[in-house]
Parts: C-alpha cells; structure tokens; sequence
C-alpha cells in the first residue's frame, strides 16, 4: 500500500512495510519509520494493554517492576460520584479530570494499571524493621519517575490517536497531596472501581498480584468495554483482616479496622525516621521514601490471600 499526503512533515509517501502496523515515511528531507497510523475507531483493549506493555520496557519500569496489569472502568461509574462524598467534593471525577485539559471532551473510559514490585525488592523488604531495603526505595524515588513516564506516554499515544486523555495524577499538587494525606485523584480507589483490587487494612489495595506494586490511571474520551468487577462493590472483599500488617509497622499507624488507620503516623514516621538520614543510607536526596513494611513479609504482599 502506497499513498502520497501532506503532513506536518511535508509531502510524503508513505509505504506500509510490515504486517504488524510498522510504516515506511518518506517525507522531503527524511525517511523515517512510524509504528501505526490507527484510527481511534481501531483501538481495542487489547492496543491499549499492548501499548502499556511497551512503555513498561521503554520507559525502564521493568528494571523496578513486575509485568503491569490493565483494566478499565466506565467513566459513568457509580463510584466516581459518590467519591465526592467518600473521600471528598475536591475528589476529581473522570469528566472533571478530562476537562482540566479539554474542556469540550466527554470522558467515557478510565484506564489503571497496576505494576508490581521486583521480587527482589519485596525479598530484601521482607527482612527489613524499620526502613526500607535499598531496592524499595529506589523503586519509590526511581521507579515512580518511570511510572510518571508510562501515565504520561499512554496519555500522549491517545493524543496523537486523535482522542482526548489526560493523566490526572500529574494534574495534581502532589505536595498539597502530601500535605493534607490524600489527593484529588486516589489512585487506589479508581483502581478499585475498575476491578483491580480490593482495600486492605493496611490502606493499601490488594490484587491478584498482591499489595506490593504502584498504580497509574488516564482518563480518555475513548470507549472501551469496562472490566466486571469480581467483588461486586464490597471494597475490603480481599482482606483477611489478619492483622500481619498492623505487627508490621514500625509507627503503629494501622489499627483494627480501616477506619482505625493513623496516616499522620505513617507520614510521620516517614519524615523523622526514614527520610533525615535518605542521602547517608541510600545516597540520594529530594525523592519521597516511604518503608512499606506493610506490604511485606504479610500473606497478600504477592497474591490475593
Ligand atoms: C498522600 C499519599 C501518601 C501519604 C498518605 C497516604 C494515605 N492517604 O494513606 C503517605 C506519605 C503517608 C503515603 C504513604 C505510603 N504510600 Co502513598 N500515596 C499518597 C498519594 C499521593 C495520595 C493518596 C490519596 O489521595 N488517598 C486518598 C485517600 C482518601 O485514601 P486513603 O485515606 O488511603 O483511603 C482510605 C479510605 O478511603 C478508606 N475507606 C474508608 N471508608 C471507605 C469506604 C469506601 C467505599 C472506600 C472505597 C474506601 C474507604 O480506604 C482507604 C484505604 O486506607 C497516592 C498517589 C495517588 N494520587 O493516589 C500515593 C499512594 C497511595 N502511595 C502508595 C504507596 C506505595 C505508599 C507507601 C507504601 C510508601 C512506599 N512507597 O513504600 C506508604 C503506604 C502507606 C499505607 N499504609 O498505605 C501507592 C499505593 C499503592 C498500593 N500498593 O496500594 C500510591 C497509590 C502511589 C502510587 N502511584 O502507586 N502515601
Ligand atoms: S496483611 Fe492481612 S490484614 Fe493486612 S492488608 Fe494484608 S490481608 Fe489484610
Ligand atoms: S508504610 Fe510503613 S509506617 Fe506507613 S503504614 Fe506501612 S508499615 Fe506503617
């Protein structure tokens, strides 16, 4: 297949080389090769999780993290309304979210995924007291960089598909986030709505890979089919309660129940303990590190207990 059009590039031809979508462009000054020119009306599920699993490689998140996992939710979903109850009327919903970048988009999809941590870095926590193992807290200062990469190039490959996406966790203030211990887009909780996983004791969100992993989420005018979640709306379905995170934690942060839970503790604990001494034990300065000795050596740190 050949063809002649103006782009941006000027006049080019373009011939299509491979059956897997590579493009040959030969523009006026320049040849160069395009992974696909699909139309939006083109991309299922199945791209999309393609397109995650690619960054995962170019962006060096899989030097940090396992495999991700992809769902997808409805941007109409009951939950995203009654967050604004829940956690609070600041709480973006998927429309709001969109809007702050395009304001005329309806937002019909919103996209997680979830990466967990290396093996390597749950072992050497799992033995760990009172701060976290070097590994872990190069996947929280280093590895969330490469996850900011892989919410940002998913939400730009949309863009230049033609459809409207944002990732709405780089539209927040993260150090108000910080601040006042929650942000404007939980990523938890959209996670949740799409079927990821379930609240454990510990506030963290358990999934079938566990609770040891980061999460990331883009919100697009794109229409794809939701994932069914398997635990209906019961938000605590796959917590045990055995309480294994509670004795692990070094500030006492975790109580009985969820609604027990002292973040100011954890963050706490963060600031005087871990973070005073970042660049002697870890040799680094400026990234957040926070122990998460709660999603190790406990039963769902690598699967759905
Ligand atoms: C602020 C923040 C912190 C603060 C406070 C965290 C907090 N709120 O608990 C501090 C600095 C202390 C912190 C610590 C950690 N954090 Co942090 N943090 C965030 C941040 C930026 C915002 C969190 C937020 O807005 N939460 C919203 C509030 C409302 O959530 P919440 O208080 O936890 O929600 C509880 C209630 O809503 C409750 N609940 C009560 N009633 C009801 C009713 C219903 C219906 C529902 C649904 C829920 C519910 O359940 C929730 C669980 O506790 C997010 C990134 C993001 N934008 O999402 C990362 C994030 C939550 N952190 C993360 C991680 C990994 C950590 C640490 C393990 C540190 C580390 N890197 O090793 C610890 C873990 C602490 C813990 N026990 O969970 C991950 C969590 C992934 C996971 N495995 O679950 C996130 C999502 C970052 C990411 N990109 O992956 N964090
Ligand atoms: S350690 Fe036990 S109580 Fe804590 S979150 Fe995991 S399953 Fe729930
Ligand atoms: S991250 Fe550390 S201090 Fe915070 S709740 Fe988990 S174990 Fe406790």
């Amino acid at each position: 297949m050949c063809k002649s059009s103006k782009m941006r590039h000027g006049v080019v031809t373009v011939c299509k080389v491979t059956e897997n979508n590579y493009v040959k462009v030969i523009t006026n000054h320049c040849i160069f090769y395009k992974k696909d020119f699909m139309k939006p009306t083109d991309i299922t599920r199945k791209t999309i999780e393609d397109v995650v699993n690619h960054l995962y490689e170019a962006t060096g998140a899989a030097t940090f993290f396992e495999p991700p996992t992809v769902k997808f939710a409805s941007a109409d979903d009951h939950w995203f309304t009654e967050f604004k109850t829940i956690i609070s009327p600041e709480h973006w919903t998927p429309q709001e979210a969109l809007n702050l970048l395009y304001p005329d988009a309806t937002a019909k999809t919103v996209i997680s995924f979830c990466c967990p941590n290396s093996r390597e870095a749950r072992e050497g926590n799992r033995k760990e007291t009172e701060r976290p193992c070097e590994l872990w807290a190069r996947i929280r200062s280093f590895g969330d960089q490469a996850l900011q990469n892989m919410r940002n190039q998913l939400a730009r490959w949309l863009q230049e598909h033609g459809v409207a996406a944002v990732a709405p966790f780089q539209q927040d203030d993260y150090k108000l986030a910080v601040k006042n211990l929650q942000s404007r887009w939980s990523e938890r909780h959209v996670a949740f709505v799409t079927g990821m996983g379930t609240f454990g004791l510990s506030g963290g969100l358990i999934t079938e890979h566990g609770v040891a992993h980061r999460l990331a989420s883009v919100v697009t005018s794109l229409e794809l089919p939701a994932d069914v979640r398997p635990y209906g709306d019961d938000y605590t379905a796959w917590c045990i309660k055995c309480g294994a995170c509670r004795r692990r934690c070094p500030a006492g942060s975790i109580g009985n129940t969820l609604a027990e839970r002292d973040k100011t503790k954890c963050k706490e604990y963060q600031m005087k303990t871990i973070v005073p001494t970042r660049a002697d034990t870890y040799g680094w300065m400026d990234f957040g590190i926070g122990c998460g000795l709660c999603q190790t050596a406990v039963p769902c740190e690598d699967k759905r207990p």
